[in-house]
């Protein structure tokens, strides 16, 4: 494992891509071609290059195996524009989530492991492999939005743990402090907030622990100072503020589920043709813009995730 002595989020920001670049590979050798010298830091050879370079020196490099289709989100959106029910129930919710402390931050690592162990966040970061990547982002909502976020492979944290081998699910829990998060007075939500993925899920290679976005530290309104991020599925699967890894053999019941399991399931991948039940899933409205885009299977990842779920036709995999 890469032991790096920097923290991802200290990226420099220059390092991130401007706003409306269009991000697709060929967009990028089209414009590559025109204007050298601009995009030039963009291509994949420069960002394979610089990766080795800035790994050594513990930095968190962009990998560019994860490539955009559409423009990065306007920072201003990504982080004004947000779900967090702990702060309350409306998309303004940025103000409030200041209040969360995050440092110090302790993480708990239990259940089906070797040896529980509770970590502090810094402590954690400096034993994590950082690297930058571009993801795309689906709120079941039918919002969307592109981010660059900076964290490391969830894998990572699943290999530190050492869950034992009847360890089926890895469950996800949000811290819990109604005094500052107002939203966890209301008692009629089920705190704390809960997601869980198979441990194949958790392992895959796209499933990302966020801990900055846009080269900096993840604000705490994006869920600082840890947020899982799977893009293959609906944004709630992607529990912010996280401060329980717990491995199990049981499928927990995640929050959402809790409170509308007829809408909400324990999959939420992303799929066009299944609508929810009370609106359309075909189309998504990137967040910034009033452009609507055709929704992708797996939110475009299915050519990573699709054989995730071979043979599981008996399960509710879209909702
Ligand atoms: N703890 C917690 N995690 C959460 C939520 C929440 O309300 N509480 N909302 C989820 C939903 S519905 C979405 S779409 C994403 C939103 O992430 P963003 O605000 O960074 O865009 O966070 C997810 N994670
Ligand atoms: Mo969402």
């Amino acid at each position: 494992m890469l032991i790096c002595s920097k923290r991802g989020w200290e990226l420099p920001e220059s390092a991130a891509t401007p706003e409306g670049v269009y991000l697709n590979r060929r967009a990028l050798l089209q414009a590559a071609a025109a204007v050298p010298l601009l995009v030039g830091p963009f291509s994949q050879a420069f960002a394979q290059q610089n990766s080795a370079q800035q790994t050594s020196v513990g930095g968190a490099a962009r990998n560019p195996r994860y490539t955009l289709d559409r423009p990065v989100t306007g920072e201003d959106y990504a982080t004004t524009y947000n779900n967090y029910v702990e702060f309350g129930s409306q998309k303004s919710i940025w103000k409030a989530a200041q209040k969360l402390p995050v440092r110090p931050w302790t993480i708990t690592i239990d259940g089906m492991v070797e040896q529980p162990m509770t970590i502090g966040i810094d402590d954690l970061l400096a034993r994590m492999p950082m690297e930058e990547r571009l993801y795309r982002h689906r709120c079941v909502e039918a919002w969307a939005m592109a981010v660059p976020w900076t964290g490391f492979p969830l894998k990572a944290l699943v290999e530190m743990a050492r869950p034992l081998g009847s360890a089926k699910y890895l469950v996800m829990t949000t811290f819990q402090k109604p005094e500052v998060a107002s939203g966890q007075k209301q008692f009629w939500y089920p705190w704390p907030y809960v997601e869980g993925l198979t441990m194949a899920e958790a392992t895959h290679e796209l499933a990302f622990i966020s801990t900055g976005m846009y080269g900096k530290p993840i604000p705490p309104q994006n869920g600082a100072p840890l947020r899982l991020t799977v893009p293959w599925k609906y944004g709630f699967k992607s529990v912010k503020s996280i401060a329980r890894f717990t491995f199990s053999d049981q499928r927990p019941k995640s929050f959402w589920e809790e409170i509308q399991g007829s809408e909400y399931g324990f999959w939420a991948n992303v799929n066009p043709e299944v609508p929810h039940p009370r609106w359309s899933q075909k189309t998504e409205r990137m967040l910034g813009t009033d452009e609507r885009r055709p929704t992708l299977i797996y939110n475009g990842y299915g050519e990573f995730v699709a054989s995730l779920y071979r043979d599981m036709e008996g399960e509710k995999l879209f909702m």
